[in-house]
């Protein structure tokens, strides 16, 4: 049985990326990312503190598979900073779909992260860009914040999730993904990759169910 997990003022939840291109009808939808957010909604109510990261890429972004002619969505390049997946234009700064979903509710959130801005750079992370050097800003907030562990949920679990807990690891928090409340892409055995590299990293994953109700007073 997996141990429980009782929420004080020290964790934070980050909701990553529930924006409607990564939700069914969107142009880079994972399959079944709209479910979690009812489940996302409801632990939220169990934290003081939630992030939101948003996905947010200008217009003809390195990452878009239409700004390499030829290119196919999906199939990988090599940039400056290594290799990197072609992906459907997506999350457009200030465009319908780079929206947070309408029924994701969390009022109380504290801080919106957004991240992939930079023409150039991709952004997994929430806390570094894929050149792994640029920083976002977050570790630093967190620290000052006084937060020790992360929660993460969200989309997707092999990439943005991945990358923000791995970089949440490295920056010395301690990284609990919420697994139920994540979906993932799988673009070549990326979802094995991901749960064999949380193992070696010591970041465990854990069911929503074993976070006890009741909220720390804010
Ligand atoms: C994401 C691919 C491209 C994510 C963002 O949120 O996981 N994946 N941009
Ligand atoms: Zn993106």
């Amino acid at each position: 049985m997996t141990d429980k997990f009782t929420i004080s003022d020290r964790d934070v939840l980050l909701v990553v990326d529930i924006q409607d291109d990564f939700c069914p009808g969107g142009s880079l939808a994972v399959p079944g990312g709209d479910e979690v957010v009812p489940l996302i909604n409801s632990l939220a109510g169990k934290f003081s503190h939630v992030v939101l990261t948003q996905d947010w890429h200008p217009r003809g972004h390195l990452s878009f598979a239409s700004s390499h002619p030829g290119k196919p969505p999906y199939q990988t390049i090599e940039v400056s900073y290594g290799t990197q997946v072609l992906w459907p234009d997506h999350c457009v700064q200030a465009t319908a779909g780079a929206a947070f979903r309408k029924d994701l509710e969390i009022p109380h959130a504290e801080l919106v992260l957004r991240k992939g801005y930079h023409r150039e750079i991709d952004s997994y992370s929430a806390f570094y860009e894929n050149d792994r050097k640029t920083h976002t800003g977050l570790a630093g907030y967190l620290r000052e914040r006084g937060f020790t562990r992360i929660f993460l949920a969200g989309l997707a679990f092999d990439f943005c999730v991945r990358y923000s807990a791995e970089d949440a690891r490295r920056e010395d928090f301690e990284a609990i993904v919420i697994e139920d409340a994540c979906r993932g892409i799988d673009v070549d055995g990326s979802m094995a990759d991901t749960r064999e590299l949380f193992t070696s990293l010591g970041i465990r994953c854990i069911p929503a169910s074993a976070i006890e109700d009741g909220l720390v007073s804010p």
